[in-house]
Formats: C-alpha cells, sequence, structure tokens
C-alpha cells in the first residue's frame, strides 16, 4: 500500500499535492477537553474493542476504544514467539500452505461476523495478502482457529469481505496469474491478456461452528481486484469488489495501469451463483490447496491437503457479473447502512461517484448497457449514478458511516477525512489527519447498524508526532469524536505493525463470553496429563516424550537424565490449573525454536534437538507465583551411545 501510495503520488496528481503536504494547524486542534473524553478511569473498561490489521507483521492487535489502549497482540499469519505461535508442535499446522510451513503474511483487513447486516462479533476474520489466506479468529478465545488457503489466487487483497449474515466471506486475487495444469500457467509474461485470469473466491461460513468452506470461485478477467463489499439489506445477494489494471498491463503498472479515465465495480449476484451451482453449472478444477482447523479438544491444529475447486464461468452464466464504469482507479468500495449506495473511490478521481442500487438494478431490467466486455455487460455509468460527490479533496480510498445519513471518506494525498451527506452529496466537514490517512474506521461503521460516535484514522506517516525512533517511525490511530456536526480530533496513539482496516464493535457483545480457561477434564490431547502423578519420561527409539506438568510453582518431572546427543526431546506440558490467567511458559537453553505459554488446563509441545553433551536448564516464563523464579528443573544431556539411564523425578534427592 505504501509503496504503491508513493507511486500513485508520482502519476496524475501534481507534485504539489504529493506527498508530506502539510495540513496547516496540526497543533492547534485538540480542543481542552479532549482528553476527558478518551479517558477510562481505573477499574472502568472500553466502551469498544477495535481489531486493527497488523499489515506487514501478518497479526491483528486488540485496542480499547475511546482509550486506544492495546490489550493483545493476535497471530494469526505470522508465528509469535511470545506465546509459541506457529513453534508448537499443536500451532504448526495453522502455517501450513501447499508450498509447506509458511511462517509470515501480510494481513490487510478485518471482517467481524454479522447477524443480519450487524456485528455479531463471533469471529474476526482477517486475509493474508503474500500466500493467499483466509484466517478465522474465535472472539471468546482471541486465537486463531481456522485458515484456509485460497487457490487461483496471488495477493489476496480483495478480501476477507463477509455477506450480512456472514454467508461467504469472499476472496478477490489482487495478482491475476495463469492457472490449471503447469503447461498452462508456464507461460511468457507478455502474454498476460490471454493466459492470466483473475480469481474471486466465495467461502461459506457455517452458521454454526463458523468453519469455512471453498465453495466456489468465479473467473474473471485479469484485472486487479483491490477491494469489496456486500450488498447488504435490499442488496443483499449482490457483492461489489473494485477494480484497477482493467488495462490489463504487466509492467510498470504506475503509469501503465492508469491509463483508462475509468475502471470498473465488478458488481456479481452471488444469489444467482448459487443457483446456477444448484443446477449442476461450474466445472471442477483440480487445485491444491490448505486447510487448517485449530480443535480446541485436543488443543491441536490439523492441516488438510485439498484437491479441487469449483468454478463458475460468467460468459456462460450470464446474469451474475455486471460491470459499473468507475473512475479513476478505484480503490475502496463500500455499501452504506440502507446498501442503496456503492461508493467507489478512485485513488486518481477528482470526484467521489455514488452508485444507486435501484438505478442498477433498473438499467439492468432495461439491459442498458454500453457493451460487453469480455463477454460480460457494462453498464452505462451515467444510468447507476446516484451523483458524484464535488471536491471532495485528493486520493480517496475508503469510506465508512455513521447511520445518520453522512459517508466519511479518507484522502490519503490531501491527509484529511471528508464527511458529506449521503443523500446530497454535500460536503459537510473535513478534518486534517496526521498524515496520509489510508483507511478509516467507525464502529459498526460497515454494518447496517453503525454506533456514530467515534472514528479513527490510521495513517501511514506519523513525522514529528511521536519520539523519533530511528529510521523507521511508528504508524499511527488517531481517534475522532463524530456525534456532533462537526468532527474532533480527541486522542493519537501509535499502532501495532501497518494497520489498515480494523473494525469495532460494543465491549457488552463479547465481554462476558469469555474463555476463562479450559476444563481439564475436556483435554482431550493424547498427550495431556490428568494429574501430578502422571508425569513420566518415556523412550520410543530416539524419541523422548516427556509428559510434563506445570502447576504453581513446579514442573514435574524436573530432574531427567539419560537424553542423548541427537535424540529428539517432545516436552509435552499440560498446565494443571484451573484458575483464570494462570499461563505457564516453558523456555529450555538452546532451544531452536521460541517458548511455550500454556493457558490453564491446556497442553502444548516443544521439539528440542540438543545438539551437545550438558546440563540444561527449562523454566517458567510467566511471572506465576511469588515463587515463580523457583519454577525450573534441570536436564542431562549424555553423548550419543551412552549408557545413562533414563530416569526422571521431582523432590526425589535420591
Ligand atoms: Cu491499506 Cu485496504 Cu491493503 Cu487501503 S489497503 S489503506
Ligand atoms: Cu509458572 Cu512462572
Amino acid at each position: 500500500m505504501k509503496t504503491r501510495m508513493w507511486l500513485l503520488a508520482g502519476a496524475a496528481i501534481a507534485m504539489s499535492f504529493a506527498y508530506g503536504c502539510k495540513p496547516k494547524g496540526a497543533q492547534s486542534t485538540i480542543s481542552g477537553d479532549a482528553a476527558s473524553k478518551v479517558y477510562v478511569p481505573p477499574g472502568q473498561y472500553d466502551e469498544f474493542y477495535n481489531i486493527v490489521s497488523g499489515g506487514f507483521n501478518g497479526q491483528m492487535s486488540v485496542v480499547g476504544l475511546p482509550s486506544g489502549r492495546v490489550f493483545k497482540i493476535l497471530p494469526v499469519f505470522s508465528v509469535h514467539p511470545e506465546n509459541g505461535y506457529g513453534f508448537s508442535e499443536e500451532t504448526k499446522p495453522m502455517l501450513n500452505t501447499a508450498n509447506g510451513f509458511v511462517p509470515w503474511d501480510d494481513l490487510h483487513h478485518i471482517a467481524i461476523s454479522t447477524t443480519n447486516a450487524e456485528h455479531d462479533a463471533r469471529w474476526a476474520f482477517g486475509n493474508a495478502n503474500n500466500t493467499p489466506r483466509i484466517a478465522r479468529v474465535d472472539l471468546t478465545t482471541f486465537k486463531t482457529v481456522e485458515i484456509i488457503e485460497i487457490p487461483n489466487s496471488a495477493g489476496n487483497h480483495s478480501s476477507p469481505f463477509i455477506t450480512e449474515n456472514t454467508e461467504y466471506v469472499v476472496a478477490g486475487t489482487r495478482f491475476s496469474v495463469p492457472t490449471g495444469a503447469d503447461e498452462n500457467r508456464d507461460v511468457p509474461i507478455s502474454t498476460y491478456k490471454e493466459n492470466f485470469k483473475g480469481h474471486l473466491s466465495f467461502i461459506s461460513v457455517d452458521p454454526e461452528t463458523g468453519e469455512m468452506d471453498l465453495s466456489f470461485q468465479i473467473e474473471a478477467p485479469p484485472f486487479n481486484f483491490d477491494l469489496a463489499r456486500a450488498g447488504k439489506k435490499k442488496s443483499h445477494g449482490w457483492f461489489f469488489f473494485s477494480t484497477y489494471n482493467t488495462e490489463m498491463a504487466h509492467t510498470l503498472l504506475e503509469v501503465n495501469a492508469s491509463q483508462k479515465d475509468k475502471d470498473y465495480i465488478m458488481a456479481v449476484n452471488w444469489k444467482k451463483a448459487e443457483e446456477y451451482i444448484k443446477q449442476g453449472k461450474g466445472k471442477k478444477q483440480s487445485v491444491k490447496y490448505a486447510h487448517n482447523v485449530w480443535d480446541e479438544n485436543t488443543h491441536t491444529g490439523v492441516s488438510t491437503i485439498k484437491n479441487e475447486v469449483l468454478v463458475l464461468d460468467p460468459t456462460e452464466m450470464k446474469d451474475i457479473v455486471y460491470f459499473i464504469p468507475c473512475p479513476k482507479s478505484p480503490h475502496g468500495t463500500d455499501t452504506d447502512p440502507t446498501g442503496e449506495y456503492i461508493i467507489g473511490s478512485g485513488k486518481l478521481a477528482a470526484i467521489i461517484p455514488v452508485f444507486s442500487f435501484t438505478k442498477m438494478l433498473k438499467a439492468i431490467e432495461d439491459e442498458d448497457f454500453e457493451g460487453p466486455l469480455q463477454g460480460m455487460p457494462v453498464l452505462k455509468y451515467e444510468s447507476v449514478l446516484h451523483g458524484e460527490v464535488q471536491k471532495p479533496g485528493l486520493g480517496p480510498l475508503h469510506t465508512e458511516f455513521d447511520g445518520k445519513g453522512f459517508a466519511y471518506t479518507s484522502m490519503f494525498v490531501s491527509s484529511e477525512i471528508v464527511k458529506w451527506n449521503i443523500e446530497t452529496l454535500e460536503v459537510v466537514d473535513r478534518v486534517p489527519t496526521y498524515y496520509s490517512v489510508g483507511h478509516l474506521m467507525i464502529p459498526g461503521g460497515p454494518t447496517g447498524k453503525p454506533h456514530g460516535k467515534y472514528m479513527v484514522a490510521y495513517n501511514k506517516i506519523t513525522k514529528d508526532r511521536y519520539l523519533p525512533t530511528g529510521p523507521e517511525l511508528a504508524h499511527s490511530a488517531q481517534l475522532y469524536d463524530i456525534s456532533g456536526d462537526k468532527m474532533q480530533l480527541l486522542l493519537d496513539f501509535p499502532t501495532i505493525g501497518e494497520p489498515h482496516y480494523a473494525e469495532a464493535f460494543p465491549a457488552s457483545l463479547i465481554m462476558d463470553k469469555q474463555v476463562k480457561f479450559y476444563k481439564m477434564e475436556d483435554n482431550n490431547h493424547p498427550r495431556a496429563l490428568k494429574g501430578i502423578n502422571d508425569a513420566r519420561v518415556e523412550r520410543d527409539g530416539n524419541k523422548i516424550h516427556i509428559y510434563l506438568t506445570s502447576i504453581r510453582s513446579n514442573f514435574r518431572p524436573d530432574n531427567i537424565e539419560g537424553i542423548r546427543v541427537g535424540d529428539e526431546v517432545y516436552f509435552h506440558m499440560t498446565n494443571l490449573e484451573q484458575d483464570w490467567d494462570v499461563p505457564h511458559g516453558l523456555a529450555v537453553k538452546g532451544a531452536n525454536t521460541a517458548e511455550l505459554l500454556v493457558m490453564p488446563g491446556e497442553t502444548a509441545t516443544l521439539k528440542w534437538v540438543p545438539d551437545r553433551v550438558g546440563i540444561f536448564p527449562f523454566y517458567c516464563t510467566d511471572f506465576c507465583s511469588a515463587l515463580h523464579q523457583e519454577m525450573q528443573g534441570y536436564i542431562r544431556v549424555s553423548p550419543a551411545g551412552s549408557n545413562t539411564p533414563l530416569k526422571f523425578s521431582t523432590g526425589d534427592a535420591e
């Protein structure tokens, strides 16, 4: 995003508007009572949970609003040494892909589950931009519980937007690529127009369990798919994808993908697509992708490689795809809370077009087409247009809604947020952001029921806002009060990683549903221990299984001998605590891995291959009691082939 926007500034927009032009009055806009509006007194809670993407750190962060306090870093696509995510044997399968273990990704967008177009906040979805995947986080445990890979895709940016009852979460490919058998994919890049394809994936979500399933894909022209939003209420059943590079360039996109005055919003009638599927239409294509599911009974992830996807060709199913012309290289496409209006944010456009769903349906019915594009109808711009917001600012990216008839659009180039009336299209207010705002967010903003009290801007540049930290500076979030006519800046605070999108919802939706510990009797991990008397060490060839218990404040066993160089040692640690917030950690000297942080009632496994002779201490890393510092043990490693007998003990001086 950042890089793309740097280039963009050089493209069509006069240099005087380029990066770094600073809004006036940067210091003076905070009024005296701002601090009291964000102050959450000790012992009280924030009003909203804000789940924020971490961009290139591959994580989500959990922030309270209005305070801006960070409560948790939640690993999704990146390994997290803090708790062993991606390092423990149980979590490694979560990061498996058709390419093997991929320990990192670039997470841009958050979708919070909805029912009837309102947040139910059961799950948070996130997209992996690089190795295309979608993750689902359970908001009772704040754990990544599922990751599904997307075949036929490259650069899963237009994702993970959801339909109003979370029927589907979508994944539109940013990079179109050739698909199919090896010989169809091994083609000259210069044959882009003929051989490359875009794919829009619809992943169904089980309404009870949340489990995802790659339901179908729609094959599309080789455009770049950027963002998307589902229709809602009256437009429920439709999905809108923004496209750029409809020039279908494959080199120097900065110039070559900015040639046309208009690109498209691709409107997809997914209910119609479902009907075709019921009639048996579509082709099964063989592909390879991973589907990773976390099981809270066994505290273990299982990765399955799948081999097939159903692909629909919209040139054969005439009424599932329509193109709406949209100026110019649109980034965000957003639907208002009523589902009537579709807003396209053309990065290089001087206006913001607002389309009417009602007019779109009418134009489709009247076959009011400008012509076909790759065998699919293009609607006439004027026929679908509700109107244009004039002179909104420069570089519109994303739009959110307050539920009171207003839209708020982030302006990257002119570093501001512009508030406008959805019906009259008049700009009614604008505020500066510091600086170069990307996404913006209103709690409930993408749903049918926004909570129009706060707005947060997520900024790319913070020069002169924070204490400098070397060559790289923090990104920032800025909180505004939008309860009155004028937007008022309340607070700015640094973020974790690079925030792109975020969503927020009332804390009351999930606060009382939090899992406090895992019940021991429900722990079906095959190597779980039910009590301290089961603690033991077993040898199986060159594999050593250490069945370890932890409870304040000891490990059992804590003296282990008879390990040899070249053994594979597995610590299966069960945390026997049955109390909230009492994790125990496990760290082993010299182990080529991270620690484990094991939740109460959970079992997790650390693998260690000792490469030298000696005594190796291990210890608990989480300050769990006054005697935490006593929570430790020793392992003796003897040479390969030694006869040191295997033995283990606790509190035994023998
Ligand atoms: Cu940063 Cu949504 Cu990837 Cu716009 S995207 S800012
Ligand atoms: Cu257990 Cu510290």
